[in-house]
């Protein structure tokens, strides 16, 4: 099966709020993305990862969604989208967007319109149930804590939200919800979007009965078993018939649940769901059923060597890898998965690096991540944004009896702020990120930490990522072979591609006969465009 444009790629995440600000308000917008593309560019990266940019009440900060078809003001107009689209292509890179439709925010039309009226054509476009017993439907709990039902008095019924309450959860059974889905996914595909990441698609289909559980310390039982792992790949296989098949995209599906077994069929080779997805068995090998995942124990290396090993070899030559070690809901990567000083950090993060670019499967860097940057040291959590930190913290200290600084070491080494903290461009005011007051504070070790002191340096973390890259570029451009006749050895080495790529001559062929040569000095360690020569030796 060809190779899809998507498995050769490198993918680079922007989380909107955090990147650039270009107009002093201290949130990152889209005419900051757009300044910061060549800067993306050199890096090499081929796609960007655009989280949400569209009209919301910032409750999950653009992932409560209340207009699918507009930009949020904070963000900028659509014209500024279109720009940041037209120049990111005309630098070579693609950007998939943030597809959020497992829910939307509780003030989109279509919620306003549902909870109006028990006969509200727009009533089954979410999950509403009677109470029972005079109290909630079932008793699992949301991922931000509290109940999955809320209680509506204006029709005196529950809805269903998995996340926020300001999150209602879009009832997939209905075939008009799935049309409105969609009908959004071809209005970008149609600006010329490449694509989406999807956000808990994992969790589209649910068990409808909405059964209840053993109930934890927080006094809810666990949402997972909620998940019809069978009926999403129903809507996936719908979904590409539907949109999907009509362009050429990269899909990815964050699968919170996914197995090695599901993988298979979400991220089958034969193109008939979505090209990969995110799974979460590494970034969840830590944490305890009391706290969650709110423990500070770093990952064992031999859990975390076997988790990549069963996924490598599981999925080769019948579906596709995503490789991640962090995004904007994970801490910084040189924080979470290694006890390294300030004085091993950005060797730590190179090896980081390097044992996740070099495997099979597309690569996604987190904003930040390519310069080393890390967790923040949280004070309080006053000093958080994220209403997912703010619940932990209340989970902490009064279900799970932590002190003040137990919870705070939790929140300091696993919390989602960790990476929304602004993107460190240079040593000056707000690292470079704004001009005004930042919505999350800049981290202080953007003194040292930052991108203006590392991409001229061959040595940063940057070059490092910047090299990686690369590599799996030049896998694709060269055209490398050996013959052999007695003692005899012929390496022919070819260049298809118009760029400049690192080759480190084989030590047996250092020194040895030169023929069939199109450049007439011998390369160094950088072939030419089209640079293409023999070596002969005698082993
Ligand atoms: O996250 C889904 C998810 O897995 C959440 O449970 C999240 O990872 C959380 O931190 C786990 O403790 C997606 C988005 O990536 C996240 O930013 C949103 O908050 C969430 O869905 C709701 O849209």
């Amino acid at each position: 099966m060809a190779e899809k444009w998507w498995q050769k790629a490198v993918v680079y995440q922007i989380y909107p709020k955090s990147f650039q600000d270009s107009d002093g308000d201290g949130v990152g917008d889209l005419p900051g993305i757009t300044s910061r593309l060549p800067y993306l560019a050199k890096l090499g990266v081929d796609v960007i990862w655009l989280s949400p940019v569209y009209a919301s009440p910032m409750d999950d900060n653009g992932y409560d969604i209340s207009d699918y078809r507009a930009i949020a003001p904070v963000f900028g107009s659509m014209d500024d989208f279109d720009a940041m689209l037209a120049r990111a292509h005309e630098l070579g890179m693609k950007v998939v967007m943030d597809l959020v439709a497992n829910h939307s925010s509780d003030e989109h039309r279509w919620f306003k319109e549902s909870r109006s009226s028990r006969t509200n054509p727009y009533r089954d476009y979410y999950y509403w149930r009677d109470p029972v017993d005079g109290h909630e439907p079932s008793n699992m709990g949301a991922v931000f804590g509290g109940s999955i039902w809320e209680w509506d008095e204006m029709t005196a019924q529950y809805y269903l939200h998995c996340f926020s309450k300001k999150q209602p959860d879009l009832n997939w059974e209905n075939p008009r919800v799935r049309d409105e889905v969609y009908d959004l996914m071809d209005f970008w595909l149609a600006k010329g979007v490449d694509g989406f990441r999807m956000d808990v698609i994992g969790m589209i289909a649910k068990d409808t009965t909405f059964p209840s559980g053993e109930p934890g310390p927080t006094g809810y039982s666990p949402l997972w078993p909620l998940i019809n792992d069978d009926q999403v790949h129903v809507w996936l296989r719908e979904m590409r018939e539907r949109v999907l098949s009509r362009y050429d995209t990269m899909t990815v599906g964050e699968c919170g649940g996914a197995t090695v077994e599901t993988a298979k069929k979400y991220a089958n080779l034969d193109g008939s769901e979505l090209s990969m997805v995110f799974q979460f068995e590494h970034v969840g090998l830590t944490g305890s059923p009391e706290r969650g995942k709110w423990v500070t124990d770093k990952p064992r290396l031999s859990d975390l060597k076997r988790v990549f090993e069963r996924w490598e070899t599981g999925l080769e030559g019948v579906a596709w890898n995503s490789l991640y070690w962090d995004n904007h809901d994970q801490p910084r990567a040189v924080s979470r998965w290694v006890e390294a000083s300030e004085e091993n950090r950005e060797r730590a993060a190179k090896m980081l690096a390097t044992c996740l670019h070099l495997m099979k499967g597309t690569p996604y860097i987190y904003q930040g991540e390519e310069l080393g940057m890390t967790n923040y040291p949280f004070a309080s959590v006053e000093e958080c944004d994220d209403l997912e930190a703010h619940d932990a913290y209340r989970m902490l200290t009064q279900d799970c009896g932590c002190s003040h600084e137990e919870a705070m070491d939790a929140l300091r080494e696993i919390c989602r702020d960790n990476a929304r903290t602004p993107m460190q461009w240079d040593d000056g005011p707000e690292a470079g990120f704004t001009t005004g007051a930042p919505w999350l504070p800049v981290n202080p070790n953007h003194a040292w930490i930052n991108a203006a002191a590392q991409t001229d340096d061959a040595d940063s973390v940057f070059s490092h990522y910047r090299r990686l890259i690369e590599l799996r570029h030049e896998s694709e451009e060269l055209f490398v072979y050996e013959r052999r006749l007695g003692d005899e050895r012929m390496l022919v080495v070819c260049n298809f591609s118009k760029r400049e790529v690192v080759f480190e001559t084989p030590s047996r062929y250092v020194g040895s006969r030169r023929l069939a040569n199109n450049y007439s000095e011998p390369a160094e360690s950088v072939l030419r465009p089209f640079e293409c020569f023999a070596l002969l030796c005698t082993s």
